[in-house]
């Protein structure tokens, strides 16, 4: 019906490398957008809470080997699955807030030796485009302020570093580059606003595949 076409919720991802405090910010920001009015929920990638999730989570632990190819299409099969919600949710009018996505997946699994960007990308193709990346940078010499990597799998200085370098490869003029090197609150403030022009701009937009 003509003039009843309803507003769809904002897709927006935060990614960068390990302590560059994507889960801070993601939390703040769902928390401003709510106390601004707009309905927005967090989500998080991998969500380690579904089956794919478990395995996912039994191997960044070191609990368990699974082999390369294996575990880069476990990670994306983990979004894969979240789809069918995420659609109905963002066209429901709830603005979706993500802590890492896709571009994690291509950036980590690429960082392997003999593993392509091309190749990596490929079993992502069709699932939901973010409207907006955040993408937090850091230096290793303040992210190592922050403390110790712990014992996860890919909580390596040369595995980061790769990583970084591949997100700069991926990233495109949907992406914001913030200088993570700053106070919770004034980050979190530099995002918020422009997050409020991402909801505003994403509300007749089509939803769009990768
Ligand atoms: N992965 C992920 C893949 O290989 N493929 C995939 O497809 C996906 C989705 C798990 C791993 O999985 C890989 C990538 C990862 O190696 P995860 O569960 O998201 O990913 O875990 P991490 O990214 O490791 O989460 P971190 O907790 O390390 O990083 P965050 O979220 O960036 O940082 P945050 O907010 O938790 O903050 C870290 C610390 O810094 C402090 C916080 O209080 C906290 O102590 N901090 C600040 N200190 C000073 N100033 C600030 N502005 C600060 N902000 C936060
Ligand atoms: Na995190």
């Amino acid at each position: 019906m003509p003039g009843s076409v309803a507003e769809r919720g904002a897709f927006i991802v935060f990614e960068g490398c390990d302590k560059s405090g994507k889960s801070t910010q993601c939390s703040q920001l769902v928390q401003r957008l709510n106390d601004a009015g707009v309905k927005a929920e967090l989500l998080k990638f991998p969500d380690r809470t579904t089956t794919i999730g478990k395995m996912i989570n039994s191997y960044l632990q070191q609990s368990c080997q699974i082999e390369d190819h294996a575990i880069h299409l476990l990670f994306t099969a983990n979004r894969w699955e979240a789809m069918p919600r995420m659609t109905e949710l963002l066209q429901s009018g709830v603005t979706l807030v993500v802590d890492r996505y896709s571009f994690s997946g291509v950036a980590y699994s690429a960082a392997k030796p003999d593993f392509s960007v091309e190749w990596c990308q490929q079993p992502e193709r069709g699932l939901l485009r973010p409207d907006h990346v955040f993408y937090l940078t850091l230096s290793p010499e303040v992210a190592a302020q922050r403390g110790d990597y712990g014992t996860e799998r890919y909580e390596k200085k040369e595995i980061q570093a790769k990583a970084a370098a591949n997100f700069d490869l991926l990233k495109d003029e949907t992406w914001t580059v913030i200088n993570a090197d700053k106070t919770k609150e004034d980050l979190s403030t530099e995002i918020f606003e422009h997050a409020m022009k991402v909801v505003d701009s994403s509300k007749q937009a089509e939803l769009a595949q990768l």
